[in-house]
C-alpha cells in the first residue's frame, strides 16, 4: 500500500479542518461558496492572467487558519505537529504594541517554505502564543495561576505527537497512521463542549479577551479559516448583498488599477456561539461567546524590503489622509507604487522569479550581457512571486475586531522581551525569515535560467544578487526599457 507524504497530510488536513469549521460555523461555508463563485468568474473574465499569482486549483484549495496557544511547551508541540505536514515557522509578529487594545500575544506563521511545496498546497496557520510573563498584562499572582492552569492541560494527544515525530524521522506515514494522525490533529482544534469556569474566564477577560479565549479553557480551537479570492472587492459586495454584514473596510493596500501587492483581507463579525459555563455555585448554564468569525483574503506580489518600506510610508500617509477626511487611498497609493508589474520589478520593489525564454527566436543573436540586458532582450522573463505571509497591522486589526472589550494594560511596567531569538528557542526548530526566503527564490531562479541559456551564472553574480534593500535591482536605463513594454 502506498504511503502518505507530508504535503498530502497538509492538503488533507486543510480539507478536514475546513469540514470541521464549516460544521461549527455555517457562515464559513457560505463564504467558501461565494469565494469559489468569484474565482470562477474572475477566471472566466481574465483567462490565463487570472492564474498569474497561483493556479486556480491552488487558489481554490487555499486557506489559512489561525490558532492560539498558551505556553512555550504548547508552541513547541504545535511545531512538531505542523512540521510533520511540511509547515515551518516563518516570521515573527509581535502584536503586543501594534494595537490599542490588550492583545498579549507573539505570533508566527507555519507554512511551506519551498516553492514546489507551496504550489502543491500552501496551507498556513497563523499561530499565537500568550505572553504569560508580560507584567504589563498579568500580575505576578495572576501569571502564576495562569501558568499552573495551562501546565495542567493537554492540547495534543501523545499519540498525535508520536505520529508527528515519525513523519519527521521517516518522511512519510502508512495510510492507516495517516488517517489516525489526521483525525487526532483535526480533533485537537475542535471547539470543546466542556463547561468553562465562569469566574476564571471573567478574571482573564478583564485583562484581555484574547487571554480568556486562550487561557480560560482547557483546549484550543481553530479561531478562523480563511479562503483566498481573486477579487476581494467583488467578494465584499456579494457577501454584503447576501445580508452578511462585513467589517467596514478591506484591510491592507487599497483597490487600484496597478499591480496588487502583499495581502488584502476583510471579515465578518464573530458569531455568537453557544458555550457552557460552570457558575460559582457549581451549576452549569448555556451562554454565548463571540470569539470566532469569518475572514477572506486576496494575495498579491511579495515586496522586497525596499518595497515594504514604501508600503509602510504609503500606509502612514493613507492614515493621515483618513484623519483629515479627504483621503483617496488609491491616489495616495499611486504616489508610491508604479502602475505596471514591469516597473514594480525594475524598481526593485516587487519580488520576481525569472525564467529562461528558450523559445525566443535566435535571429542570429546569442543571449548575452547583464541580467538587465537579458530581461530587456527577452531572453529572461519575470514572473511574480506571491506574498505568502501576513501583515502585522491587519493581524492586529483582526484580533481587535473580535474583542469584547479593550482589556487593560499597565504600560508603566516593562514588557517581557519576546524576540525572534526567544521564539526560535521556544519552537526548537529554526525560525525562517520571509525576506530571506523570497530573496533565495529569486536568486535560485536566476541561476537556473542562466544555466539553461548556457551562460556562466557565477560570472553574472554581481548582477545576480542585486541588493534590493538599497538600490533598484536593475539599472534605470533598463527600467525604462521594461517600463515601455506592454
Ligand atoms: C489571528 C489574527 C491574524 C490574519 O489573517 O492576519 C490573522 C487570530 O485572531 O488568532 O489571522
Ligand atoms: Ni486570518
Amino acid at each position: 500500500m502506498s504511503t502518505v507524504a507530508p504535503w498530502q497530510l497538509r492538503a488533507r488536513f486543510a480539507e478536514s479542518l475546513s469540514e470541521l469549521y464549516g460544521r461549527e460555523v455555517p457562515a464559513y461555508t457560505t463564504l467558501v461558496e461565494v469565494s469559489h463563485a468569484v474565482n470562477r468568474d474572475v477566471a472566466a473574465d481574465m483567462g490565463g492572467d487570472a492564474e498569474r499569482l497561483g493556479s486556480l486549483a491552488r487558489v481554490t484549495a487555499e486557506r489559512h487558519g489561525a490558532i492560539r496557544v498558551g505556553t512555550p511547551q504548547e508552541m513547541a508541540q504545535v511545531a512538531r505537529v505542523f512540521g510533520a505536514m511540511g509547515m515551518y515557522p516563518t516570521g515573527l509578529y509581535d502584536l503586543r504594541d501594534t494595537s490599542a487594545s490588550s492583545v498579549p500575544v507573539v505570533s508566527t506563521a507555519f507554512r511551506p517554505v519551498d516553492p514546489t511545496e507551496l504550489a502543491r498546497n500552501p496551507f498556513r496557520v497563523f499561530t499565537s502564543v500568550l505572553a504569560v510573563t508580560d507584567r504589563r498584562y498579568f500580575s505576578a499572582n495572576l501569571s502564576a495561576r495562569l501558568q499552573t492552569f495551562l501546565a495542567g492541560r493537554e492540547l495534543f494527544a501523545p499519540r498525535l505527537l508520536e505520529l508527528a515525530d515519525r513523519v519527521s524521522d521517516h518522511g512519510e506515514l502508512s495510510q492507516d497512521d495517516a488517517n489516525e494522525f489526521l483525525r487526532l490533529a483535526t480533533d485537537s482544534f475542535a471547539l470543546s463542549h466542556e463547561p468553562v469556569d465562569r469566574a476564571w474566564y471573567a478574571e482573564l477577560e478583564a485583562v484581555s479577551a484574547v487571554a480568556a479565549d486562550i487561557g480560560g479553557v482547557r483546549s484550543t480551537h481553530i479561531n478562523h479559516l480563511t479562503p483566498r479570492v481573486l477579487d476581494i472587492d467583488a467578494l465584499y459586495q456579494r457577501m454584503s448583498d447576501r445580508g452578511i454584514s462585513m467589517i467596514d473596510k478591506i484591510q491592507g493596500p487599497p483597490a487600484w488599477l496597478g499591480p496588487d501587492v502583499l495581502l488584502r483581507q476583510t471579515s465578518f463579525r464573530a458569531l455568537a456561539e453557544p458555550r457552557r459555563f460552570r457558575e460559582a455555585d457549581g451549576s452549569v448554564v448555556t451562554d454565548a461567546l463571540r470569539v470566532r468569525f469569518g475572514e477572506v483574503e486576496a494575495r498579491g506580489v511579495a515586496l522586497t524590503p525596499a518595497g515594504r518600506a514604501r508600503y509602510d510610508l504609503a500606509t502612514a500617509q493613507m492614515d493621515a489622509g483618513g484623519a483629515q477626511g479627504d483621503a483617496n487611498p488609491a491616489a495616495v497609493w499611486a504616489q508610491h507604487f508604479p502602475a505596471t508589474e514591469m516597473e514594480l520589478f525594475a524598481q526593485g520593489l516587487g519580488v520576481y522569479e525569472v525564467t529562461a525564454n528558450l523559445h525566443r527566436p535566435r535571429d542570429g543573436q546569442a543571449p548575452e550581457g547583464t541580467i538587465s540586458d537579458l530581461l530587456a532582450s527577452g531572453w529572461l522573463v519575470p514572473t511574480p512571486v506571491v506574498y505568502e505571509d501576513f501583515l502585522p497591522r491587519s493581524a492586529a486589526g483582526i484580533f481587535q475586531s473580535n474583542l469584547t472589550s479593550q482589556g487593560r494594560k499597565d504600560s508603566s511596567r516593562d514588557g517581557a522581551n519576546l524576540d525572534s531569538r526567544w521564539l526560535a528557542d521556544v519552537l526548537q526548530v529554526p525560525l525562517h525569515d520571509p525576506d530571506q526566503l523570497y530573496a533565495q527564490q529569486r536568486d535560485s531562479s536566476i541561476t537556473t535560467a542562466l544555466t539553461q541559456l548556457g551562460l556562466d551564472a557565477d560570472a553574472l553574480s554581481a548582477a545576480r544578487a542585486p541588493d534590493l534593500n538599497r538600490q533598484p535591482a536593475i539599472p534605470s536605463s533598463t527600467a525604462n526599457v521594461l517600463g515601455s513594454q506592454p
